[in-house]
C-alpha cells in the first residue's frame, strides 16, 4: 500500500505537520488552551489524518517515533506561545502505545526541559483504554506523569465502554466529553442538557474539569455554558488550523 511505503520516512521528509485548535473558556470566550491535531502532507498522497495514519503507524511499528516529533513540535510551539501575556496551555494525544512505554515519562520530562516549557502547560490526552491495553501500567504511567507537573485528560469520554469504571481507575484531570453526546446525546432539536448536566455533576464528585468537545452551534455552547461546563471546544467557537493562523487568532485575545 502507498500509505505504508510512504510512511516510514515522512518525519525525515518533514512531511508531518500540527495543527492547532483553541479551547475556551465559556464564560468568557478567551482561549485558555490548544489541542495539537497532527497531519501528514505527502506529496503523492495528500494530507493524510490521523484516523488514516495511526493504524498504518500501529502495524509498522512507528507510533512511538511520530509521538515524538509530535511531543518535541508541541513543545516548541508551546514555548513560543508561552511568551504571551495570557497564559495558555497546550494539549497533545498519546496512543496507549506510546503512553505504556516503559521511558515515556522520562520522554516527557526531556523535552519539557529541552524546551523550557512549565510542565503544568502540558496537557496529554489519551483515549479510554480499550481491549488489551495494559491498565495498571496506564495508572502507573499516569501517576508518573502528574507526578512530573504534567496535567492529563481523558478523551473521548462516553464513546466507549466502561467508562465510569476507567474513571475511578485513571488519574486525570480533565474529561473531554465525546462530541456524540454532545451531538447527538439530546433531543432532536440537537439539545444535549441532559447529558452534560450529569457529566458537570460526575466532574464535580471526581473533582475533573470537564471540557464540550464538538460544539458545533451557538446552541451548544450556551447549553454547555449554562450547564456548568466551563470549557469547551468546537467548530462554533474556533476551528483547527496553523500555527500561524491560531497566533493571529490570539492576537485578538491580548
Ligand atoms: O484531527 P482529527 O479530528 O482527524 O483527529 C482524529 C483523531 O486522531 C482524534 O481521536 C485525535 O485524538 C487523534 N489524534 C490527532 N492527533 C494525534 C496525535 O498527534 N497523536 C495521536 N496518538 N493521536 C492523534
Ligand atoms: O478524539 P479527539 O477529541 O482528539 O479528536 C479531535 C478531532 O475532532 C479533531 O480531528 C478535530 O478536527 C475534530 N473536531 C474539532 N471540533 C469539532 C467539531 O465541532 N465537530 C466535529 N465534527 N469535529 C470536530
Ligand atoms: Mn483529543
Ligand atoms: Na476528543
Amino acid at each position: 500500500l502507498d500509505l505504508e511505503r510512504e510512511l516510514p520516512g515522512a518525519v525525515q521528509r518533514g512531511e508531518l505537520d500540527l495543527v492547532y485548535q483553541p479551547v475556551l473558556d465559556l464564560d468568557d470566550e478567551q482561549p485558555v488552551g490548544t489541542e495539537a491535531l497532527l497531519r501528514w502532507r505527502n506529496p503523492a498522497l495528500g494530507t493524510v489524518l490521523p484516523a488514516e495514519l495511526l493504524p498504518v503507524a500501529e502495524d509498522l511499528m512507528l507510533v512511538e517515533e511520530l509521538g515524538r516529533w509530535v511531543l518535541d513540535t508541541a513543545c516548541r510551539q508551546l514555548a513560543a506561545w508561552s511568551q504571551r501575556p495570557r497564559r495558555l496551555w497546550m494539549s497533545v494525544n498519546i496512543s496507549s502505545r506510546e503512553l505504556t512505554a516503559p521511558d515515556f515519562v522520562r520522554w516527557v520530562s526531556t523535552s519539557l526541559a529541552e524546551h523550557r516549557v512549565e510542565p503544568d502547560r502540558l496537557v496529554l490526552e489519551i483515549a479510554e483504554p480499550r481491549g488489551g491495553v495494559d491498565v495498571p501500567a496506564v495508572v502507573t504511567q499516569l501517576a508518573g506523569l502528574r507526578a512530573l507537573g504534567v496535567r492529563t485528560a481523558l478523551d473521548d469520554f462516553g464513546s466507549g465502554q466502561a467508562s465510569l469504571a476507567q474513571l475511578r481507575r485513571l488519574p486525570v484531570d480533565f474529561l473531554k466529553v465525546d462530541r456524540t453526546l454532545v451531538t447527538e446525546g439530546g433531543n432532536r432539536q440537537g439539545e444535549s442538557k441532559p447529558f452534560i448536566d450529569v457529566l458537570v455533576s460526575l466532574g464535580k464528585r471526581f473533582g475533573l474539569e470537564i471540557i464540550a468537545e464538538g460544539l458545533e452551534s451557538p446552541v451548544q455552547v450556551e447549553q454547555a455554558r449554562r450547564a456548568g461546563c466551563r470549557l469547551g471546544q468546537g467548530y462554533a467557537l474556533s476551528r483547527p488550523a496553523p500555527a500561524e493562523r491560531v497566533e493571529a487568532y490570539l492576537e485578538e485575545f491580548p
